[in-house]
Formats: C-alpha cells, sequence, structure tokens
C-alpha cells in the first residue's frame, strides 16, 4: 500500500496554540507545537495512517479545514482552543463533515475557570480528551486509527 493509500487523520489546532512552548509552561508544557507535529507523524506511523497537521488562528480557515476533511479523511483531532467555549460555527462545520471526530485539550478544562466547563463541541464529539497534556494527541490518534481499520 503506498502511503496516499493510508486513512487520513486531519489534526486541527486552533488560536494562540502556534505559542505552545513559548509561554505559560506551567499550564500548557515546554514543547512546541512543532514537537508535537513530529511526535503525531511518527505515532501516525506505527498506526498505518497518514496525518495532516494544521493551525489556524482564524474560525473561518478552521471551518474551511474541517470541511476539507468531508469524503477526505478518517477522522478529526480537533484542540479548536478557545473557541470550543464560544463557536457554534465549528459545531455546526464538525456535523455537517460527518467525519469522527475527537475534542482534545492539553489542559483538564473542568479544572479551570467557569468559562472553560461548557464546550459546544463535547456532544458531537465521538470523544473528549481533557488534561493528559500534549499526549492526548497522540491517544486521539490511536483511537481514530484503530477505528478507520
Ligand atoms: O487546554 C487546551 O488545549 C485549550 O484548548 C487551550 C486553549 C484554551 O482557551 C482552552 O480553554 C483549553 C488556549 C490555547 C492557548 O495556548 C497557549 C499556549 C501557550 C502559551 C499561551 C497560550
Amino acid at each position: 500500500m503506498s502511503h496516499t493509500d493510508l486513512p487520513l487523520i486531519l489534526v486541527i489546532n486552533g488560536p494562540n496554540l502556534n505559542l505552545l512552548g513559548t509561554r505559560e509552561p506551567e499550564k500548557y508544557g515546554r514543547e512546541t507545537l512543532a514537537d508535537v507535529a513530529a511526535r503525531v507523524t511518527r505515532a501516525a506511523e506505527g498506526e498505518g495512517v497518514q496525518v495532516e497537521f494544521l493551525q489556524h488562528n482564524h474560525e473561518g480557515a478552521i471551518i474551511d479545514a474541517i470541511h476539507s476533511a468531508r469524503g477526505r479523511a478518517a477522522g478529526i483531532v480537533l484542540n479548536a482552543g478557545a473557541y470550543t467555549h464560544t463557536s457554534i460555527a465549528i459545531r455546526d462545520a464538525v456535523v455537517a463533515s460527518e467525519v469522527p471526530t475527537v475534542e482534545v485539550h492539553i489542559t483538564n478544562v473542568h479544572a479551570r475557570e467557569e468559562f472553560r466547563h461548557h464546550s459546544y463541541l463535547s456532544d458531537v464529539a465521538s470523544a473528549v480528551i481533557a488534561g493528559a497534556g500534549t499526549l492526548g494527541y497522540e491517544f486521539a490518534l490511536q483511537y481514530l486509527a484503530r477505528r478507520a481499520r
């Protein structure tokens, strides 16, 4: 099987996640988003899937990326950042994509401010992972890869 025949998993990161590893290390750790991308890409090889790893600060760009998954990707790993707590538009895009989506948060949002306890995504997601640090991305990938087989 050639690389391009492998099931595709999109990993989509939302606003401010480009800052990972550069600020607030006590909260978000010391790894950069590029480090996470490298680790997830390596994990994908072991799981027999390919990944596209994206980050956008703009809501519309995240929606476009989710739309691009429809009929093309076997799964989406989505850390929508703060849009998780505000965006009905991203929720609608996840539903419209008809692609199994795992909501990931690096931090345990339930142990943080009240406004982070509500997610517009959780009830339309296939699974939710919060508080496992950046390992959550790998757990999500494993789950989606095994579901795709
Ligand atoms: O825990 C998560 O992964 C979050 O999705 C991260 C969002 C936050 O708004 C959510 O409530 C939970 C914030 C991402 C900001 O990332 C930064 C990383 C390093 C330094 C500053 C911001």
